[in-house]
């Protein structure tokens, strides 16, 4: 056996391996609900791509099951795409990975798919607001997104926390997966955001949101020096017009700017991968971009700070708002915001400005006369 043959078997044994891992994750006794995993980044960094990838190694053949291009899909409004068991129905397995998965495939993780620009350049209190409702598992399964704007265009920035008051366990996301590519920008706004909420607490001190970040640097085939082990030599991956090989200094360098804005620093090995896509599905399996995919779903299966599948499907007490004070609140956003609009603030800066001086005036008198 050549030294590569044998760098492959052992790679494919590996990922042998990883099946039954993932298996076994799933079987966990305190396993009681799926992840819910959200991926975000920029438009283009490979999102769905990743998606289609995940399918193709779980199910043992090609899908297309979201979305992919470049600028395609790079609209400005929010597009979310919702994949439970990864996008995958036990049917669509090959029989060998039925075997496998088929008992446990509603055990995988849910994937949300979000693009959209300015929600990856968090532009505005409205995107936030949505990202944050999402993340806390507020917002209802199939809710359309033109809904959600809507509402906050008529009624202005914290009236949807108010209209949806209830949070459900198995709607929050578990795990924020910020998808870079490593020779574009890194996203600052968007991953300051992500840790910003993650770093919020209730007035008892309790983390109000429980997720993991995680990493996820793609198109490492584009690495100059690694990009051998991702084409075949008999089925050539052609290089697309466009992609460009950079050196592996520059790929390091930009690592090292993720682990200092994610706070990951010695964390990296656990919170991040370097990602290869299917990009073309008629492309042969590949044993490396499989091997990458297994890692990264055992990754998303493990226990994460909030602890496997904790909870029941109760909606959490603490964020229970009552309709009648759900209908007050309401009532009263609308009532200041009409106040607001009403109100000539050049008359009462003006009243304002007239007593501030009269009162000077009558104080400057009475310590003149003492
Ligand atoms: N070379 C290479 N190209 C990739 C890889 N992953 C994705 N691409 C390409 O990058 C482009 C964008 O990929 P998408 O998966 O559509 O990106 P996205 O993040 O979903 O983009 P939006 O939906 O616009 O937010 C496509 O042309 C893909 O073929 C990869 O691992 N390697
Ligand atoms: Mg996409």
């Amino acid at each position: 056996m050549s030294g590569e043959q044998e760098r492959f078997e052992k790679v494919r044994e590996e990922n042998r391996k990883l099946k039954m891992d993932i298996v076994e994750l799933c079987k966990r006794p305190d396993r009681t609900k799926p992840e819910v995993v959200l991926l975000l980044g920029k438009s283009g960094s490979g999102k769905s791509s990743m998606i289609n990838t995940i399918c193709r190694v779980i199910s043992g053949k090609s899908f297309q099951r979201a979305v992919t291009g470049r600028g395609a899909a790079g609209s400005k409004t929010l597009t979310l795409q919702r994949f439970e068991q990864c996008g995958l129905k036990d049917f669509e397995l090959t029989e060998e990975n039925r075997d496998l998965f088929e008992h446990v495939l509603h055990m995988f993780p849910t994937l949300y798919d979000a693009a959209g620009r300015e929600y990856m350049d968090m532009e505005s209190d409205n995107c936030k607001e949505i990202i944050e409702l999402l993340i806390g598992g507020y917002i209802p399964k199939g809710t359309s997104v033109q809904f959600l704007e809507d509402k906050q265009r008529e009624h202005g920035p914290g009236y949807l926390k108010v209209y949806f008051p209830e949070s459900r366990e198995e709607r929050k996301i578990t795990k924020v997966v910020l998808v870079l590519d490593w020779q574009s920008s890194f996203p600052e706004a968007l991953a300051k955001y992500i840790m910003d909420i993650g770093s919020k607490y209730d007035d008892r001190g309790q983390p109000i949101y429980l997720f993991d970040v995680f990493a996820v640097l793609s198109k490492y085939d584009l690495v100059k020096e690694e990009r051998s082990d991702f084409y075949d030599k008999d089925n050539n991956r052609d290089q697309k017009q466009g992609d460009e090989l950079k050196p592996m200094t520059s790929f390091q360098e930009f690592e090292k700017t993720v682990a200092e804005n994610l706070s990951l620093e010695g964390a990296m090995t656990h919170n991040s991968i370097r990602w290869v896509s299917y990009v073309d599905e008629h492309t042969d399996d590949n044993v490396s971009i499989d091997n990458i995919a297994l890692k990264f779903i055992k990754q998303m299966m493990e226990p994460n700070c909030s602890g496997v599948g904790a909870s029941s499907d109760e909606p959490d007490p603490s964020n229970r708002v009552s309709p009648f004070q759900a209908r007050m609140e309401i009532m009263a956003i609308k009532w200041f915001r009409e106040m607001y609009n009403k109100t000539d603030w050049v008359h009462v800066l003006l009243v304002v400005a007239w007593l501030v001086v009269t009162v000077l005036g009558f104080l400057t008198a009475k310590v003149y006369n003492n």
